[in-house]
């Protein structure tokens, strides 16, 4: 008996935390976020330039067409994995104007130095 309710009390407890995190996520959309979708393959991004606002949240979801890679903008101080068949995504709020350059920083092969790109946050 006592089993039993516990197993109830978890799935109970489940639920909600499933019903919380889908309100979480409609709330999220209600916001309208831009979403800015990236990929990356050996060796570029796709776009390899990206354009924010300054304090304007976004949301940065990546994807690998290849193998691992990483997602480094120092100065934004925001990175990432990249996982094959998986979505990365990187929520950023930037607090500069500026261009600020980011990087692939797993190394994935002979060109792996020129995977770059830049981010231009606007006033
Ligand atoms: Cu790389």
């Amino acid at each position: 008996m006592r089993s039993l309710s516990g197993e109830r009390c978890t799935c109970g407890l489940l639920i909600i935390l499933f019903l919380t995190f889908f309100a979480v996520n409609a709330l999220g959309a209600d916001q309208a976020e831009q979403v800015i979708r990236i990929t990356a393959k050996k060796f570029e991004y796709s776009p390899k330039e990206i354009r924010l606002k300054k304090g304007v949240p976004a949301v940065l979801e990546f994807t690998s067409l290849d193998r691992l890679h990483g997602f480094n903008c120092p100065d934004l101080g925001v990175r990432t994995d990249i996982i094959p068949g998986k979505v990365s995504t990187l929520r950023v709020v930037p607090q500069k104007a500026g261009t600020f350059d980011f990087h692939c920083d797993i190394f994935c092969g002979e060109g792996h130095e020129d995977m770059t790109g830049t981010i231009i946050v606007e006033e």
